[in-house]
């Protein structure tokens, strides 16, 4: 009797769980293109092109190995509209009584599952190099979870980035040599251009049909659809990227989108590149000789540290997290976030890069529109979900526990030790952005002064009974002691009548 195999959109890998237990002979594959996930949130039409092209190559892939698939395109005139629907569609063709699923990356998709009439037997995604049991054993009766100590221990149990008991290069981050501001000249191109083959033109016709009026441009779709393509844009980074990397991971330029970062995100999520191999692939260049260890190392602690700390933190906090509002923040996300006209340079080229390339980078994502949506106190289950929608690597297992936790600091300090907020000197000295926005940096109050300025210190005194005790942030509060009170005054009435600005819609 024939069992079912769902392969999801973010499933994407030949060793995946579920797969490794089925038996082709007998077991059928079900892919499905549906409503369901693809309106959630309003996703980016490049992410639901990508996901559905990667789905599409990897079903005919499995074909071609020879497992039945059954495949439902998103206009099948049968679809049921959803992943569960389609199951039970699928069920009754083959009069299937159980499912093998690898466990979703996310607690709602989980909990159908769960809730499914067939039994459904969920499996472990090994596909990460911490189980979850792993992660609750280091997590188990500690005050903090800090990343950096979870972090030594992958590194001690991979052997990545190891010299016998000791880590590479005498110390295990190198960040104090890391995050330079940004250089005259950028020597990497990016992303490599994968020009649309028939497959993947099929779909983009169709997202464009289906989605026409979800945020984000279409065309210029460039992302790899497939393990090789993905590979290739991996090699290409290793190669002409990583070895500027830590220099300049935190920096930003008007002219340069991509700047030294990998572009691999998409790919690792959706399953066409493996975190362990992209790992591995870092510290050949390190040992080659054609890579320095502070980029080096500090690629290898994005992705075998942040990352499976993150998803660690997404499992371990489980499906209420997403609710988290610590800091009582509930204002609408302003349109700006949705190409709303805003005076803000920082935050207009974030966006426009945003709504062109379903990416940003790190430093994009939480000193620019993160910062902004902390210090002017926006609803956190709206900015997550916006950042669910706009990127093409957002899953909720990676992206809840980078907004609500990290960015918005609404988990209560999980996983941030103090928020991320800045005026805007910090985006002045990172970036080249302020030199031609409306604002002025340098001015603090007055008309002109740049928002982040009078939205920093309105933030600071908000949560002051939240914030003066901390440690590294009772500094801001002393410089905030000893302004003069009529100053004070001016900053504050200046951030209301923003904030105000902001509510009523008005161009700000
Ligand atoms: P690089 O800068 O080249 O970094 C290499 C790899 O490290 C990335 O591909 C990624 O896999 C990993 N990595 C780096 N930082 C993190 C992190 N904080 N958490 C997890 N992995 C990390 N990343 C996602 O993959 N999906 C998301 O939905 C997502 N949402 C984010 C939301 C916010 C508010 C913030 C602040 C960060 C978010 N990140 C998310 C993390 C990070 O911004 C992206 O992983 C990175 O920008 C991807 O681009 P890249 O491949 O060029 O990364
Ligand atoms: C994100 C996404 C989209 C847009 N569409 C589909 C889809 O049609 N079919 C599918 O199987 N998966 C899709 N996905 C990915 C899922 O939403 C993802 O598996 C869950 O969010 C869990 O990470
Ligand atoms: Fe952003 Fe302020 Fe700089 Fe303008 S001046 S780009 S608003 S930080």
């Amino acid at each position: 009797v024939a069992r079912l195999v769902l392969v999801l959109g973010d499933q994407l890998t030949p060793s995946l769980s579920a797969l490794a237990e089925a038996d082709p002979s007998t077991d059928v594959v079900v892919m499905a293109e549906v409503l369901g996930e693809a309106s959630y949130v309003p996703h980016h039409p490049k992410k639901i092109a990508l996901i559905f092209a990667a789905m599409r190559k990897f079903a005919q892939r499995l074909r071609s190995e020879g497992w039945r698939v059954d495949y439902t395109v998103f206009d099948d005139p049968d679809t049921t509209g959803t992943i569960e629907g389609e199951l039970m569609r699928r069920a009754s063709d083959h009069a299937a009584h159980e499912i093998l699923a690898t466990e979703p990356g996310e607690w709602r998709l989980i909990s159908i599952l769960e809730d499914m009439q067939i039994p459904v037997q969920m499996l472990p995604d090994t596909r990460f190099l911490a189980s979850h049991k792993r992660f609750e054993d280091w997590a188990e009766g500690r005050k903090q979870l800090r990343m950096e100590y979870f972090y030594r221990e992958m590194r001690r149990e991979t052997g990545l980035l190891m010299d016998g008991k000791d880590p590479a290069g005498g110390k295990w981050n190198f960040d104090h040599d890391n995050r330079k501001p940004a250089p005259d000249a950028i020597t990497f191109d990016g992303p490599i251009r994968f020009e649309p083959d028939g497959t993947v033109q099929q779909v983009l016709d169709l997202v464009a049909q289906q989605f026409p009026d979800n945020f984000g441009d279409l065309d210029d779709f460039w992302f790899a659809t497939d393990a090789t393509q993905a590979q290739q844009q991996l090699d290409h980074f290793i190669k002409d990227g990583l070895a500027q990397f830590g220099d300049f991971q935190d920096a930003m330029l008007l002219e340069h989108r991509f700047l030294y970062h990998g572009l691999i995100s998409f790919y690792m999520n959706i399953g066409l590149l493996d975190p362990l191999q992209v790992c591995k692939a870092a510290e050949a260049a390190y040992r080659a000789g054609s890579a320095p260890i502070n980029a080096v190392e500090g690629f290898i602690r994005q992705i075998l540290g942040w990352r499976e700390y993150i998803r660690g933190i997404y499992f371990l906090q489980g499906p209420e997290y997403t609710n988290s509002n610590g800091l009582e923040h509930h204002r609408d996300l302003p349109a700006l976030y949705w190409g709303g006209e805003t005076k803000m340079q920082c935050l207009s080229k974030a966006v426009e890069q945003t709504r062109a390339e379903a990416y940003a980078h790190h430093i994009q994502r939480l000193m620019v529109t993160g910062n902004f949506a902390l210090l002017a106190g926006i609803d956190p289950a709206q900015v997550h979900e916006w950042y669910l929608a706009v990127y093409a690597d957002a899953f909720e297992w990676v992206e809840a526990p980078n907004t609500i936790g990290m960015s918005q600091f609404a988990d209560g300090g999980i996983v941030a030790s103090k928020p991320y907020v800045s005026s805007g000197s910090y985006i002045n000295k990172m970036s080249n952005y302020c030199k031609t926005c409306h604002y002025s940096v340098s001015q603090k109050t007055g008309e002109g002064a740049c928002p982040f300025n009078l939205l920093y210190w309105d933030f600071l005194m908000r949560h002051k009974e939240r914030f003066e005790g901390n440690p590294r942030m009772g500094q801001m509060y002393r410089v905030w002691d000893k302004m003069e009170a009529g100053r004070k005054e001016t900053v504050l009435a200046e951030a209301a009548m923003f904030l105000e600005n902001l509510d009523a819609g008005r161009t700000v």
